[in-house]
């Protein structure tokens, strides 16, 4: 191992290097998948504590998440992601303390000032568009980011991320054919887990791949296992240069699991087997991709104990911080859903302009 003054593991291992990657860059992904897994917990136990009223989690599509979103430029290309995106937010730069405030609702919440669903991550900052609830709209929002790089002559990529599910809906087929004509930099990402809430995918889908359906729009379809981060990577860097370099949009589907129910409000015991939930168990990300890299000699004992320590600090930290932030005021609650009488509406306080606004338009 090749340690810099600055801490940063330059090494590159055979592993590493089929990727193109450094052993560090593998190390900073699985401490991704790991803190996304750690705070995703920590929700569910908040939920059950009653301090949080709604959780939809992102465990069982980690290792797909981290590798299709690691080739992209953070803050300059753009995602329109979905509930499930924890650990792609995390890779595209929100904080731990970031996806709490949102879950805890607070008014300091960067996604939307406590305004939105919890699990509805955004941040303009960060070209993170915030999560729609009616599934599958994200795609329209992106296929418009990428017409607007380019008419800007800009070269920023614009990745939709939603599940198989949602790729059912007459939105994907009106902002695919559209990107796919103009040849737009776009990516069309499905995190295909096999369900729709309770409805399993033979019942969703009358092909057994979404990535079929890209020959009808004369796009490449990928299919790529989810399980594999390094699968997911490469998949990911084609379909971003591919893009960025005018070759017009790729659609990947990763086969991911979902290791949860639907949400906090489901219970999957109740339409799923238990040879079924044993089986996505064995699909689960992290245990295969931190086998991976131990059998690489990447991931040793010294550093798992030194990242397992961070992470218990870093999930602490957000808990503490964002349960102790300050509520929304309540004479708020109306802000931005309606523009008031002269238009003249001051900017939300999480955007960028809106400085150090203090009070909102009068009732
Ligand atoms: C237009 C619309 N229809 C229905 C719903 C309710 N709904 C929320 S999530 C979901 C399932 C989506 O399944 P999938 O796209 O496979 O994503 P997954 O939750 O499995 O990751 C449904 C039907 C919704 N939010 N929006
Ligand atoms: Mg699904």
């Amino acid at each position: 191992m090749t340690v810099t003054g600055d801490g940063r593991n330059t090494a590159t291992s055979p592993l590493a290097a089929s990727a193109g990657l450094t052993d560090d860059d593998l190390l900073a992904m699985y401490r991704t998948v790991l803190l996304s897994r750690a705070i995703d917990e920590r929700m569910w136990v908040l939920n059950r504590a009653g301090k949080a009223p709604f959780v939809i989690s992102g465990q069982g599509h980690e290792g797909a998440q981290v590798g299709l979103a690691w080739p992209l430029r953070r803050g300059y290309d753009w995602i329109a992601p979905f509930y499930r995106s924890i650990t792609t937010c995390l890779a595209f730069g929100m904080t731990a303390r970031d996806l709490m405030l949102a879950q805890f609702a607070k008014a300091s919440d960067v996604s939307s000032g406590g305004r939105q669903m919890p699990g509805h991550y955004g941040s303009m900052e960060r070209h993170i568009v915030s999560v729609s609830s009616p599934v599958a709209t994200q795609i329209l929002h992106a296929v418009g980011i990428a017409l607007a790089s380019r008419i800007k002559g800009e070269d920023a990529v614009s990745v939709a991320i939603m599940g198989e599910g949602s790729s059912n809906q007459g939105d994907v087929h009106e902002g695919l054919n559209f990107a796919a004509i103009h040849r737009l930099p776009f990516i069309l990402v499905i995190e295909n887990n096999g369900y729709a809430i309770s409805v399993p995918a033979e019942k969703e889908l009358s092909v057994k791949d979404v990535a079929s359906r890209a020959s009808g729009y004369g796009v490449p379809g990928v299919i790529v296992d989810g399980t594999d981060v390094l699968a997911c990577y490469r998949a990911g860097r084609d379909a971003v240069e591919r893009a960025r370099s005018g070759g017009g949009p790729t659609l990947i589907e990763a086969k991911v699991t979902r290791l949860t129910a639907h949400s906090s409000d489901d219970q999957q015991t109740k339409y799923r087997s238990e040879d079924d939930l044993a089986q996505g168990r064995a699909h689960d990300p992290l245990p295969i991709f931190r086998e991976q890299l131990r059998d690489a000699g990447v991931l040793t004992d010294e550093l798992e104990a030194s990242m397992a320590d961070e992470i218990r600090s870093i999930v602490e930290d957000a808990t503490t911080f964002a349960e102790g932030e300050p509520d929304a005021e309540p004479s708020t609650a109306l802000d931005h859903v309606y523009g008031d009488a002269t238009g003249a509406e001051p900017a939300p306080p999480w955007h960028p302009s809106a400085g150090a606004r203090s009070e909102g338009p009068a009732a």
